[in-house]
């Protein structure tokens, strides 16, 4: 008996913004990081990840994603392939014990993903893309899997997907068993918790970025003289006095540790051989901005943090955002290079 049936489910998945940085693996293969990161979970009212996951009998040919329109390989790409063997795995295990549930896990897989911003232009679009394929799969296959749970899949597609899979503020703790087993994510806070705190999304260049974050971490883990210290030393107590400032909505020592640990990542990459810059001189107009804000306000009000590339992405409370934006208005239109700005970015755990 021919069964057409299509199976279907849709999600939705955040950006993030580390404000402790995730910047090198232990193990590559099994995507271990060296050190523990913490981010902030953007809203999905325009940066998200859009993705359909369907399954049907009558589906033929292999397992196929679109991203963007375009079709991607996915057989060949062995981070993808890892998520999808797991996620089928744990639909075995409900089929096995249930003889009655329809055998998704046998049919092919069609993935459709959009993203609503620059695809690899340093803005998290691979954290976006693996939580919401992770999560629509998950959908699809009635997985009964916490978010904790499927972060440990998601971390296997990219690294910092793990931590797109909660709102609010999250920790991907490093783990130190070999198998990856408690290197996962988890929500340190609500986005209640902190309601006034937003974040301005500069977009110094939609271009998709020089150097590839797993091919830039490599160079940096096996030539960088600092990053021994920044992963070993440096991190690890960063990550408890964030947790603290996250706590008491102590935004000064947010903002500190947040601007030192952008700096300190970006530091390991210069030190890279050969090295690596991200970072150009609208990004560097947006720190000295960052610092007018806090000489105008006589304490820290602004905070910027860069990922893999230009854009800058600015925190601040909301009752400074008159000042922020003043500042950056005046000091972004004297400088060559700056394409726009996503707007204010409440972080927000909607989805
Ligand atoms: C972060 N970044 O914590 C840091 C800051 C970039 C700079 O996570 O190789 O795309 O897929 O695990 O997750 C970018 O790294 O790397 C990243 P993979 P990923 O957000």
């Amino acid at each position: 008996m021919s069964d057409n049936t299509v199976y279907r489910a849709s999600t939705t998945a955040p950006v993030n913004i580390a404000v402790i940085k995730y910047w090198g693996k232990r193990d590559a293969a099994l995507n271990l990081p060296t050190n523990s990161s913490l981010s902030v979970t953007l809203s999905q009212k325009s940066l998200k990840t859009h993705t359909t996951a369907s399954c049907s009998a009558s589906y033929t040919g292999a397992d196929s994603l679109l991203l963007n329109d375009e079709p991607e390989d996915i057989q060949s790409n062995k981070r993808t392939q890892a998520c999808l063997q797991l996620l089928k795995r744990f639909r075995h295990d409900i089929e096995v014990k249930n003889p009655s549930a329809p055998k998704l896990s046998t049919m092919p897989l069609k993935l459709v993903s959009i993203n609503n911003f620059p695809t690899a232009a340093g803005l998290a679009s691979s954290a976006a893309g693996f939580a919401a394929l992770v999560r629509a799969i998950a959908n699809l296959y009635e997985l009964p899997h916490t978010p904790t749970q499927l972060s440990l899949v998601a971390r296997q597609g990219s690294g910092s997907a793990c931590r797109s899979l909660m709102g609010g503020y999250v920790a991907w703790r490093a783990g130190t068993a070999r198998d990856g087993s408690d290197s996962i994510a988890e929500e340190i806070a609500p986005v209640s918790h902190w309601p006034n705190l937003k974040a301005l999304i500069l977009v110094v260049s939609a271009d998709k970025k020089g150097v590839a974050s797993t091919a830039g971490m490599q160079t940096t883990v096996e030539t960088s003289t600092l990053f021994k210290t920044r992963a070993e030393s440096i991190v690890p107590q960063r990550m408890e006095e964030m947790e603290a400032a996250i706590h008491a909505k102590d935004f000064a020592k947010f903002a500190e540790i947040t601007m030192r640990d952008s700096n300190s990542f970006h530091a390991t990459c210069l030190d890279s051989w050969p090295p690596i810059h991200y970072l150009n001189d609208v990004s560097r107009a947006a720190m000295n901005a960052v610092e007018t804000c806090n000489r105008k306000a006589g304490k820290l009000i602004a905070a910027y943090t860069f990922d893999a590339g230009p854009n800058a992405v600015i925190y601040y409370e909301e009752e400074n955002e008159k000042l922020v934006a003043g500042v950056f208005r005046y000091v972004l239109q004297q400088v060559k290079g700056w394409e726009g700005e996503y707007g204010a970015q409440i972080p927000s755990n909607e989805q």
